[in-house]
């Protein structure tokens, strides 16, 4: 059990923002919304006219066979028989506009009682283009099974989905507890600034965008300088509200975000979910810096990669999980071995290796035992040791105390945040102050910069510049002040199997003893 509750980052008024209504849309397709059975057009995208020549007025209330002929019409009546719409996607429409015929990939969804179909203009030869991506995705996910880590599946990722995309950078971005996001690959041409190592607060993709992105597994933006495409009218008739949009490929991105990919230099982006039990585990995020559209086909077959990937991490992080808690139960052994062979048991725990400290990944730790206190690692003073010890002495109400932020409940501890930011301490006697106590330092102490983050430049110097990689790092550091790494369920639970191992060796001697002194 946690002392403290996870630490929060403020949330400002932002984070409301109902991105999933936001009354408009991307223009590079159109947007119906039909009643359904008769199929009746209630709400148009206003740039229906640049299309097709139509105004939406001159369509709503209509039927849909104003724009379809009749076999388009009993082909998508077919289709909406279907139990998942998805399936149906893309259903090639040609619709004749003036003396022209244009090409269109349909995708239909349910949404509010209606049903909703975003066209597209097609721009992919469909014979050819099935078999290129089919191989192409068979090839990357023989890759994927070959990879023997999670930083190298993602690095196999990004190098295949910007083959396999075009996109300029590609990178794999991954979320911790909190949402606070790490790159942990990046696939980008030289004259690009790396990514790589970088960490950006949970606000830069804030929750309800990123529930978005767990119904959805892709969100393409091909051109950040879009003038949206209003709806109308506004509201959707049959429920008096704006059109809930949430599964909408067209809907129209959050200003706060365009502004973002400005200041980064990015004209088109595109992220793909990496899903893990259900909970959003990180984004195949790319970007390009010119404007990049990708057909329906080609981001049905990054989906696919994007559902692969989720599995192929997934359960390659739960292996490399299961890995560690073997190591930990093999120095738990050595442990036990180190305290039996020396006359003091502390030694055994200190002064091999392994020692204490590789039992839960800390950077330091202090046994304190009647009266005397013993270090490894980086720690605080000894003087500093002994406070916290009085003050765990006071506190201390389970069998184990274990936090990421000792400073939220013990206020002393800022000054020494860079060894001792997390603690987690057992005591090992009802009686006395005999505790051993492990310290890990402040997350930005233990990060491992990937490049130095102050080189990345500000693309554009525009009034706001929180919103910027760099700010973004600075952000991060912010919410990750006197915070360190969490622990782990495995390695609070080798503590308390050292515990009850040091028990059984305090014991002992303590019987040894008793008999020598007979
Ligand atoms: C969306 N923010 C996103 C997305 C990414 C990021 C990948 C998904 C949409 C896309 O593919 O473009 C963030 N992109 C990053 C990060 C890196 C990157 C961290 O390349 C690092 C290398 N964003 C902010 C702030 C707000 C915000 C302050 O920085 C507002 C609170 C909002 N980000 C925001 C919103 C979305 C978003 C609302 C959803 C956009 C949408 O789908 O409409």
């Amino acid at each position: 059990k946690d002392i403290i509750t996870p630490f929060q980052v403020e949330l400002t008024n932002y984070d409301l923002e109902p991105i999933h209504i936001p009354g408009s849309i991307q223009p590079h397709g159109v947007l119906l919304a039909l009643k359904e059975p008769e199929l009746t057009i209630l709400q148009s995208s206003n740039n229906i006219s640049h299309f097709l020549g139509m105004s939406p007025e001159e369509l709503l209330n209509q039927p849909l066979s104003k724009l379809l002929e009749p076999e388009q019409i009993n082909f998508l009546q077919d289709c909406l028989l279907q139990e998942d719409l998805q399936f149906t996607n893309p259903i090639e429409f040609t619709i004749k506009s003036g003396n022209k015929s244009v090409h269109f990939d349909g995708i239909i969804h349910r949404s509010d009682q209606v049903l909703i179909l975003e066209l597209e203009p097609a721009i992919l030869e469909k014979s050819n283009a099935f078999f290129k991506f089919y191989h192409l995705v068979k090839q990357t996910i023989s890759k994927l099974q070959v990879a023997s880590s999670v930083t190298e599946i993602s690095q196999v990722l990004v190098k295949e989905v910007k083959k396999i995309t075009g996109f300029d950078r590609v990178m794999v971005y991954r979320f911790d507890d909190n949402y606070n996001g790490i790159v942990i690959a990046d696939d980008k041409p030289e004259y690009l600034a790396s990514y790589l190592g970088l960490h950006y607060p949970a606000l830069d993709i804030p929750p309800q965008a990123r529930e978005l992105f767990s119904q959805n597994w892709l969100r393409l933006i091909p051109d950040a300088n879009y003038e949206p495409a209003a709806i109308v009218p506004a509201n959707n008739p049959l429920t008096e509200q704006p059109l809930n949009l949430s599964r909408s490929v067209l809907r129209s991105v959050s200003p706060c975000h365009i502004e973002y990919l400005h200041n980064m230099g990015v004209t088109a982006s595109m992220s793909i979910s990496i899903m893990k039990n259900k909970k959003l585990w990180g984004l195949i995020a790319c970007h390009h810096q010119s404007p990049k559209f990708l057909p329906y086909e080609i981001r049905n077959a990054c989906e696919f990669l994007g559902q692969m990937t989720s599995l192929e991490l997934g359960a390659k992080e739960d292996s490399e999980d299961s890995e560690y808690k073997i190591q930990l139960k093999s120095v738990h052994s050595k442990l036990v071995e180190y305290m039996s062979a020396e006359t003091n048991f502390i030694q055994g725990l200190i002064n091999y290796q392994p020692n204490l400290l590789n039992l839960v990944n800390a950077q330091g730790a202090a046994v304190s035992f009647e009266g005397e206190y013993f270090t490894v690692g980086n720690t605080p003073e000894k003087p500093d040791i002994k406070h916290l010890v009085e003050w765990i002495y006071q506190n201390l109400q389970e069998e184990i105390l274990y936090t990421d932020a000792l400073s939220q409940v013990y206020p002393e501890a800022e000054k020494f945040q860079d060894v001792a930011s997390g603690l987690m301490a057992f005591s090992f006697s009802k009686t006395q102050k005999n505790f051993v106590l492990w310290f890990r330092p402040e997350v930005v102490q233990t990060v491992n910069w990937g490049g130095n983050p102050s080189k990345i430049v500000e693309v554009k110097a525009n009034g706001n510049l929180r919103l910027s990689p760099r700010k973004s790092f600075e952000l991060w550091k912010e919410t990750v002040r006197l915070k360190s790494l969490p622990w782990k369920y495995c390695e609070v639970n080798a503590a308390l199997e050292l515990r009850s191992a040091i028990i059984g060796v305090v014991l002992r001697k303590a019987d040894e003893l008793a008999q020598l002194n007979i």
